[in-house]
């Protein structure tokens, strides 16, 4: 069966197909733009693919991303319509995110940025981590990633706030949902790590009015989208104080511009979008289960809603 084969940013044809054909020998793998002809392309495997690359194949039964976010599929618009698209849940995924947002709530809630600083300067000052029973750790979206998060770093022994588009109740998560509960959460997070996929109604959601509503002296750490953030407004309240800190592994464009002020603002750390990856070794048996299904018409897993957007 013949499968298009689209990578661009980060995967790479030689590093996936081998692991796919040892799954599934039969497949004909079709790296693109040498996909043959297109009415014998019955599956696609993609990741940032080119925009209305996709609908030239009459056969096509399923788009299969090799990442968790879909955003820019959805965004595509010539995207076929009716091909069902299929996006990645991945354990080792899911827990590289947790390890991240760990390191970096921890990081911040120990002082450690202010204790190498004063290691520098051979200053020895006892600093105190506040009482992590009563430090909120909030985190914007409450799918596979961040209900992952929220019960590893509550195990630590953080307070746990969560906010979702709809409404959720959970164990040991006060929970918040909607337009109307976003300000309420956004009050009492000492850090706010963000996990939403990026939707039309999630764009922009870490903007000058959500920052403020931040306790002063809070810290973002956005592992979702650049798309998330308004940069212009989070500088600004890393400017002025109100924001502490910021980590930061996604950007609108990556890697930012050299001019980009986040390289060199002394409140921002900036990483390479690596906080959480899909490897073939991990991610392939669920592709190749994909397209299998998508043939025999079997339903298929980890679907995307189109009209929800992830
Ligand atoms: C993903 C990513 O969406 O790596 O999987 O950003």
């Amino acid at each position: 069966m013949a499968v298009l084969v689209q990578f661009s940013d980060g995967h790479f044809f030689d590093d996936w197909a081998p692991m796919l054909r040892a799954l599934d020998p039969t497949l004909d793998l079709r790296n693109w733009p040498d996909f043959g002809k297109a009415e014998e392309i019955e599956a696609a495997v993609v990741w940032r693919h080119v925009y209305g690359s996709l609908n030239q194949f009459p056969n096509l039964k399923v788009i299969c991303n090799v990442g968790a976010g879909v955003e820019h599929i959805l965004a595509d618009p010539e995207l076929p319509d009716g091909v069902p698209i299929t996006r990645v849940i991945d354990p080792r995924m899911t827990g590289a995110m947790s390890e991240y947002m760990i390191l970096h709530v921890l990081r911040y809630h120990r002082r450690l940025d202010e204790t190498v600083r004063n290691q520098a300067a051979k200053v020895w000052e006892y600093l105190a981590p506040d009482n992590a029973a009563t430090t909120t750790i909030g985190i914007l979206g409450l799918g596979e990633l961040g209900l992952d998060a929220a019960a590893k770093i509550g195990a630590l022994g953080f307070r746990m706030a969560g906010w979702s588009r709809t409404k959720k109740t959970l164990p040991g998560i006060e929970t918040f949902h909607g337009t109307a509960g976003l300000k309420p959460f956004l009050n009492q997070c000492k850090m706010l790590i963000c996990l939403l996929p990026l939707t039309p109604e999630t764009a922009s959601i870490i903007n000058a009015e959500t920052l403020a509503a931040l306790p002063q002296g809070a810290y973002v750490i956005n592992g979702a989208r650049g798309g998330h953030v308004v940069d212009a407004d989070l500088i600004a309240a890393l400017d002025s104080g109100h924001i502490a800190g910021a980590t930061l592994d996604v950007f609108p464009i990556e890697p930012p511009a050299q001019d980009d002020p986040y390289w060199t603002h002394p409140r921002v750390t900036i990483t390479p979008h690596n906080a959480a990856d899909s490897f073939p070794e991990d991610v392939a048996p669920q592709l190749v289960e994909n397209i299998r299904r998508a043939v025999l018409g079997e339903e298929l897993l980890n679907v995307v809603m189109r009209d929800r957007g992830y």
